[in-house]
């Protein structure tokens, strides 16, 4: 099975050839982070810039990253470690207005097979829920994702309620998606900032001192 078939399959929103693909893929051995990274990763690039070229639109988008979730469901299992004590407990969340989930996601997925406990509070999560979230599940960390320019504002916002909850001590907040960058997570005073999945649990051990 060629990767460029599973690609192919996630550009044109086909869910059942990519569930074949990813499923053949592995039988015939292919390493669950090529197929993630150059297969379905890469194919949801590809979406982005036809969209942004005017060639997709909404629905294409759509049933492209329902395509990409089903790879990933699939190698789920391959890329996460079970069964073994979590190294720390890391809430994670996209920010308000907020509705892409698959980087997040796959932020959650890297940092549970690094050994965290992850608890993901969805999409569209408001700065009120992650204060909740911290008092509820006294995390060591909190992971913002944010995909939007206009929903990138709504990170320092979290910070600022954890600060006047008196919480800020409590927990390190690490920040990340397309938009964000290391001067944003500098100018609104995150612990940390990582450009990918495999990036974040890199930072969420380095924050932690656990590297
Ligand atoms: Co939308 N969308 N979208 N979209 N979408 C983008 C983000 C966009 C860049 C497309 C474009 O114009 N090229 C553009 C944003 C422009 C901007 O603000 N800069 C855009 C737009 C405009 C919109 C709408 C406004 C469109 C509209 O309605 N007119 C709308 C907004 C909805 C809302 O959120 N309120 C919208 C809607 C959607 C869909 C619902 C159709 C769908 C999302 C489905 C879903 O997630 N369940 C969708 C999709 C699929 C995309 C693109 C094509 C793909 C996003 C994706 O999943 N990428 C995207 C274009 C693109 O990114 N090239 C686009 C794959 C994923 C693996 O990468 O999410 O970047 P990414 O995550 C990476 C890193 O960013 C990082 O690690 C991940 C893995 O490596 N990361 C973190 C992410 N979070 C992190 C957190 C961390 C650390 C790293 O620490 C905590």
């Amino acid at each position: 099975m060629d990767v460029n078939s599973i690609y192919e399959a996630v550009i044109s929103g086909d869910r059942e050839a990519v569930e074949a693909g990813v499923k053949k893929a592995i039988e015939e051995g292919a390493e669950a982070d090529v197929l993630l990274n150059e297969g379905l990763i890469r194919a949801m690039d590809e979406v982005g810039n036809r969209f942004e070229s005017g060639e997709f639109f909404v629905p294409e988008m759509l049933i492209a990253a329902r395509a990409m979730k089903t790879g990933v469901a699939i190698l789920r299992p391959l890329l996460v470690n079970s069964g073994i004590k979590p190294i720390g407990k890391v809430v994670i969340g996209t920010i308000s207005g907020d509705l892409h989930d698959i980087g997040k996601n796959l932020v959650g997925l890297m940092l549970e097979g690094a050994g965290f406990e992850v608890v993901d509070l969805g999409t569209d999560v408001s700065s009120d829920q992650f204060v909740e979230a911290v008092r509820r599940e006294k995390p060591n960390l909190i992971g913002l994702s944010a995909l939007l320019t206009t929903t990138m504002a709504g990170m320092p916002e979290v910070i600022n309620k954890l600060t006047e909850n008196n919480l800020r001590d409590s927990v390190k907040v690490f920040i990340g998606g397309a938009p964000v960058t290391q001067t944003f997570a500098d100018q609104i005073g995150a612990d940390g900032y990582a450009d990918d999945a495999a990036g974040a649990s890199r930072k969420a051990k380095e924050i932690l001192a656990l590297s």
